[in-house]
């Protein structure tokens, strides 16, 4: 049996809780079985048990390694299937028919997904043609770091590397961009770089895609490389985990990927990596 049938489904007092604090209703909570253990010693007590309990302890390369191995147990979704899964784990927490917009921060029905002005579409954080993995099943389906977006400024921020400066945009008030790099609004900053070191602990070359890897610059091009290391560093302190990203996280490991990003349940383990 593997990993993931052990230990991706979550604890039923720890779903109600997480529903609680949505505002949402345990009637639309993931069904929840009864001998899942429960998180009694604290809210990483049990996936630290289990789920990392071959990470912990380990440092630089070997958490690197023992994260890369862990997390890359996971169901992969189609390109189509995307939509669907961003649909659950963006939902808008005060209106169940809406996503929240990732660089935006607007709240959008989720039927209004597609390719025209005003519609929202997949965000891919990690820019999809670093590395040139595109849209097979792979990284440029990983829901991890896919998000809805505003189709003009996910247009905006095309594939440029992240830095702090620039201009802000008028359809996108606290975003800033210039020639070579984005800059996220101050609520999702942290969140974007949790997910860039996601993929690159998850994308190590070992499988048909490149090897993703953060560096500190804003010029690379089709590298498979994202920039600024130094900055998302500073970014993922600046803003620490919250409620919705954390629920994200568990609604792709209990419904969709069967994975987490590590980064989110232990933010430290960006600093002991890199
Ligand atoms: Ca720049
Ligand atoms: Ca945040
Ligand atoms: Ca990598």
């Amino acid at each position: 049996m593997s990993r993931r049938h052990l230990f991706h489904r979550r604890p039923l007092l720890a779903t109600l809780a997480a529903f609680a604090v949505l505002g949402g209703t345990a009637a639309a909570a993931p069904a929840a079985t009864p001998e899942a253990p429960a998180r009694s010693a604290g809210p990483l007590g049990a996936l630290d048990d289990t789920y990392y309990q071959d990470a912990l302890g380990k440092t630089g390369t070997a958490l690197k390694g023992a994260l890369h191995t862990i997390i890359s147990d996971q169901t992969k979704l189609s390109y189509s299937q995307v939509w669907d899964a961003l649909k659950a784990t963006d939902e808008d927490p005060a209106n169940a028919s809406n996503v929240i917009l990732l660089y935006t921060g607007r709240s959008e029905p989720k039927s209004d997904n597609g390719g025209n002005v005003g519609q929202w579409n997949r965000e891919h954080v990690w820019a999809k043609s670093h590395g040139d993995f595109g849209t097979a099943t792979g990284p440029g389906t990983d829901i991890h770091h896919l998000r809805p977006e505003d189709v003009s400024v996910n247009s905006t921020r095309g594939n440029k590397d992240f830095d702090n400066g620039g201009t802000e945009l008028g359809d996108a008030p606290g975003n800033y961009t210039d020639g070579d790099s984005f800059e996220p609004r101050d609520a999702v900053k942290g969140d974007v770089a949790r997910m860039i070191l996601y993929m690159a602990v998850r994308y190590e070359g070992d499988d048909s895609f490149a090897d993703l890897e953060p560096n500190d610059s804003v010029s690379n091009g089709s590298a498979p490389n994202i920039g600024r290391l130094s900055v998302l560093k500073t970014w993922s302190e600046q803003d620490p985990p919250d409620t919705f990203e954390q629920r994200r996280n568990d609604v792709i490991f209990d419904q969709f990927q069967h994975n987490r990003n590590p980064f989110i349940d232990h933010p430290e383990w960006v600093e002991a990596i890199w």
